[in-house]
């Protein structure tokens, strides 16, 4: 019988010696990297690229610039529907991209066309489904409207990757607006409909539950090289 490759069993020490405040000083180092309408129009990469997905004005924008600390990076709105591209922010130190986040445009808005609808939700299906370095989903959902239909339909659509490991996380954002119970009450229902999925409360008005999700999306980089480069890591 063949030996097993020597891979690390847990999270290798560096990761797990990693605080919130350098995940967030990480994330801080995000710049635009390009915007695409079509997924044939996005570079071809072999980086971890985490996407941030959920209903229109569900916090998609809001949260990466929370998370990275910038003000406009990504176009937060008032009005829904206000990202229309998949938009790319690179991360990494000196000019070194070690990581993506990508903005990708929120579904489920009434007053977008049918046609316009559908199309988009072709974009992001075949994305998700697709995506090659693909290494982690944050699913943005408001608790006050709950995980909604085509919130499910999505979570149908990736099963099939959560389940052969790409981990997935719902962030249930606006937190603020919610009283202390009502929060647990959401996010037990939360990890019920996701069957037993990670779920967290994140509000970026009173900054809840950032650095567990900036740990999240550091883990993601992580993970990527290590099941990338497993001899990398053994040696
Ligand atoms: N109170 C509160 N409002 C928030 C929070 N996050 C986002 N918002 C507000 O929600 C609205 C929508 O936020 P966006 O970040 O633009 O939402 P989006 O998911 O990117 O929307 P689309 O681009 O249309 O898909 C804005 O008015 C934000 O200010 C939060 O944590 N607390
Ligand atoms: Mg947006």
């Amino acid at each position: 019988m063949r030996a097993m490759p020597d891979r690390p069993a847990s999270p290798p020490a560096a990761l797990a010696a990693v605080t919130a405040r350098q995940a967030l000083a990480w994330l801080h180092t995000a710049r635009f990297l390009t915007t695409a309408a079509q997924l044939h129009q996005l570079p071809v990469s072999a980086v971890p690229e985490i996407a941030f997905v959920g209903r229109s004005n569900a916090g998609k924008s809001t949260a990466i610039n929370t998370l990275t600390q910038q003000t406009q990076l990504a176009f937060a709105s008032k009005r829904p529907g206000r990202t229309q591209h998949i938009n790319l922010f690179a991360l990494g130190r000196q000019g070194v991209t070690d990581a993506v986040l990508a903005d990708l445009p929120g579904y489920g808005y009434a007053a977008v066309p049918q046609a316009d609808k559908q199309r988009w939700q072709r974009v992001m299906a075949d994305y998700l489904l697709t995506r090659p370095n693909l290494a982690g989903v944050v699913m943005l959902c408001d608790p006050r409207r709950g995980l909604q239909e085509l919130d499910h339909l999505l979570l149908e659509l990736i099963r099939p990757r959560v389940e052969q490991g790409l981990p997935f996380l719902v962030l249930l954002t606006k937190a603020d607006k919610l009283s202390r119970s009502e929060q647990a009450k959401a996010l037990s229902l939360a990890r019920l409909q996701t069957r037993g999925g990670q779920a967290q409360l994140f509000s970026a008005l009173k900054r809840q539950g950032v650095d567990a999700a900036a740990l999240w999306i550091w883990g993601r980089k992580h993970w990527v090289e290590t099941r990338l480069e497993p001899s990398a890591a053994s040696v």
